[in-house]
């Protein structure tokens, strides 16, 4: 093992299997000679039972399908490597975070969480984030999500609230849809999903890209020192891209546009050698601390502003190389928060302590027994040795004699983790002291359901506010039960009465008079709008294009764009060329929403084209940047748009002015709620 980042990709080596040149058989190794008619007697006659290859096929088909995920089923992974920037020793002895010079492999898979496998990508809903490092010291798997807060406090309550999300149990219905009864029904018993509501419903809920976005591991964990000292950790993932998201009526179209779009994109920015990267930064809280905030470390529904505790960054990730097959790498992947290595450790969180069981329970019925860790993408590249053998599907042959410890027969073999004294290396559980009765009951600590709720709601930029209270406004609004919606505007009203009152206002309610009063604390690290917006880097632009669109300036156009990183398509009536330029894309099978911005560079003959006005309509509506060249002016005036903000119009520091207006990322300034783009 050399310790660097293609140790996975080498232990991946003996498991790949490459068709080229090869000649069918059975899963025997039997060569076959026609794998398009049974074996029958006679050419009309009956179909032979002793037709292996037949029985086999059709066994292997009915046998294809394992489980989806029970939450999570939706997903797209990526290989990548983790290299830490300064050594951490001080607060952990786990290896792959001390020393700078290694790179630590990971595989990544993002997901959606309430969706089957096949439902659309660009849903309202958390995006799961989990991250499997492949340490030297064994597996570390970071599952956490793109939001920081969780809808419950206890693992018990879980299955509750997946089945209020998932389609409700008598018609299967809504498909990967939080806007219906069971899921508010639920918020409104439950006040302490009040925080991840309002994450649930502001743009977070919908990015831009698995490359744009934050993931957080939710819980406070506990670093462990070579000393045995422990540190509370909260870890957070920050994408060097920026945090993007999309705006709701363009997800509602980019779902049959492509509901693979966000996986396609993660892709295709692999293919080009855009990789993704996010920092990894840690929050620390010195034990002393743990009871020094207004909130309980312990409890998943809440954050550590950043504002409190800074997050310090510590590394970076990489995302470089795409799965070779999806059942077999993304499908198979298994994780588990309970997979820590030396210097990782849990907390009490009550969420946490019920996911380290549900993980590995959830794999062993997913995945068909305990031998899955064996599967390539599950393999560590640590060396494994121990007796917990037999099962199905045992892939090793283990020679020695004994299955058990402590024996005499095998040299003691595997010998305890411990070499002559030595500790390094070895998980050591952290010896906290614990004291107490048993009981059934909430710790007081984890009693304010509204305070960081507030707190959200008044970090948030007023476009972000407008954003969110729409969102509440078409999730209750398909909410059938009226007291529903009631209970769910009083439970808002404790959060900040404006917002109560404009999410009763579209529900025809009145908000209760009172709450309670707003705090009046912010968190501006929560806002999107402080993300980076300097870089128009993997930006997909569309040119729209006709046979009189001038070929020498739009090519000189493109090639300033895409020297800033940026993809450009051209998109025209029709394939083929247009002029001596070449058509990515015919506009009826294309749509502004596949675009982050527009430039129109089309003659007068798309004045008249639907699909063309559709396209640079709905672009001003998503709050995209559009740039129109001098002979593209007419289409910009047929599409009669009720303002110019982020608008680009030729002249001067042309591409200048576009690349900043497209790294923007969207011109929220734009009054379009009349426009019906
Ligand atoms: Fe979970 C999958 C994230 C709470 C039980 N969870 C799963 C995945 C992610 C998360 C990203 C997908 C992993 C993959 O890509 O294969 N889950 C979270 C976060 C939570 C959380 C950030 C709270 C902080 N989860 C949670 C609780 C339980 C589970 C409280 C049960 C008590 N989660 C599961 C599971 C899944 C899962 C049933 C389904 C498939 C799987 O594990 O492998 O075990």
């Amino acid at each position: 093992m050399t310790n660097d980042a293609d140790d996975k990709q080498r232990q991946l080596e003996q498991y790949r299997v490459d068709m080229e040149g090869s000649r069918l058989t059975t899963d025997q190794g039997v060569r076959v000679d026609d794998t398009d008619n049974s074996l029958s007697v006679g050419e009309r006659g009956p179909t032979l039972l002793e037709d292996f290859h037949l029985r086999e096929k059709i066994t292997r088909f009915d046998h294809e399908r394992i489980p989806e995920r029970v939450v999570h089923a939706r997903g797209s992974g990526a290989y990548g490597f983790f290299q830490v920037y300064e050594s951490l020793a001080e607060y952990t002895c786990a290896d792959f975070l001390c020393d700078p010079s290694l790179r630590t492999p990971t595989f990544v898979r993002f997901s959606t969480v309430a969706g089957s496998r096949g439902s659309a990508d660009t849903v309202r809903d958390v995006r799961g984030f989990a991250t499997k490092f492949y340490t030297r010291q064994g597996n570390y798997d970071l599952v956490g999500n793109n939001m920081p807060v969780f809808p419950i406090q206890d693992g018990i309550k879980f299955l509750d609230f997946v089945h209020a999300v998932k389609p409700e149990p008598h018609n299967e219905i809504p498909q990967a849809q939080s806007a219906h009864d069971t899921l508010y029904d639920f918020v409104q018993m439950q006040p302490e999903t009040m925080h991840f509501l309002m994450w649930l419903n502001s743009d977070r809920a919908i990015p831009r890209s698995f490359r744009m976005m934050q993931g957080f591991g939710v819980h406070t964990f506990r670093f462990v020192n070579a000393e045995g000292r422990g540190t509370f950790v909260k870890f957070h993932w920050k994408p060097t891209l920026g945090t993007h998201s999309l705006v709701w009526d363009e997800v509602l179209r980019i779902q049959g546009n492509d509901p693979d779009f966000n996986r396609r994109d993660l892709w295709e920015a692999i293919e080009r050698g855009a990789y993704p990267e996010w920092e990894l930064g840690v929050q620390l809280v010195p034990e002393s601390d743990e009871h020094n905030f207004d909130f309980d470390l312990l409890d998943a529904t809440k954050i550590i502003p950043e504002e409190v505790v800074p997050v310090r960054p510590i590394g970076k990730m990489t995302l470089n190389r795409n799965p070779e097959n999806f059942f077999a790498e993304t499908e198979q992947v298994a994780f588990c928060t309970a997979n820590v290595v030396p210097g990782i450790d849990f907390t009490n969180d009550p969420l946490l302590q019920a996911r380290n069981f549900s993980y590995l329970d959830t794999q062993l019925i997913r995945l068909g027994g305990p031998n899955f860790p064996q599967i390539p993408i599950n393999r560590p590249v640590a060396p494994v040795h121990n007796d917990q053998r037999d099962g199905y599907h045992q892939h090793m042959i283990h020679q020695s004699r004994t299955s058990y410890t402590k024996n005499s027969i095998s040299g003691g073999c595997p010998m305890s983790g411990i070499v002559s004294g030595d500790m390094s290396g070895v998980f050591k559980h952290y010896t906290e002291r614990v004291d107490g009765n048993k009981i059934r009951k909430r710790s007081p600590s984890f009693e304010d359901h509204y305070g960081q709720a507030t707190l959200f709601w008044n970090s948030l930029a007023d476009w972000e506010k407008e954003h969110l209270v729409a969102a509440l406004k078409f999730e209750l609004g398909h909410v059938e039960r009226r007291y529903i919606k009631e209970k769910v505007v009083e439970h808002l009203v404790h959060v900040d009465h404006g917002l109560a009152s404009q999410v009763a206002e579209g529900l025809g309610l009145t908000a209760p008079p009172t709450g309670t009063p707003n705090h009046g604390r912010s968190s501006p690290a929560l806002s999107q709008a402080n993300a980076p917006r300097d870089s128009i880097a993997t930006r997909k632009i569309a040119f729209l294009i006709d046979d009189g669109s001038d070929a020498g300036e739009v090519g000189s156009v493109r090639d300033a764009l895409q020297s800033r990183g940026a993809i450009c398509e051209l998109v025209a009536p029709h394939e083929g060329t247009a002029g001596s330029l070449t058509v990515d894309r015919q506009l009826s099978a294309s749509s502004s929403v596949l675009y982050d911005a527009v430039l129109l560079a089309a003659g007068e003959g798309l004045t008249g084209d639907g699909y063309a006005l559709t396209f640079v309509r709905e672009a001003f509506k998503h709050g995209k940047a559009i740039a129109v060249l001098e002979n593209g002016r007419p289409l910009l005036d047929a599409a009669g748009l009720p303002g110019r903000q982020g608008v680009v119009e030729p002249g001067d520091g042309f591409v200048d002015r576009f690349t900043a207006a497209v790294a923007a990322h969207r011109h929220y300034d734009r009054d379009v709620a009349g426009f019906p783009a």
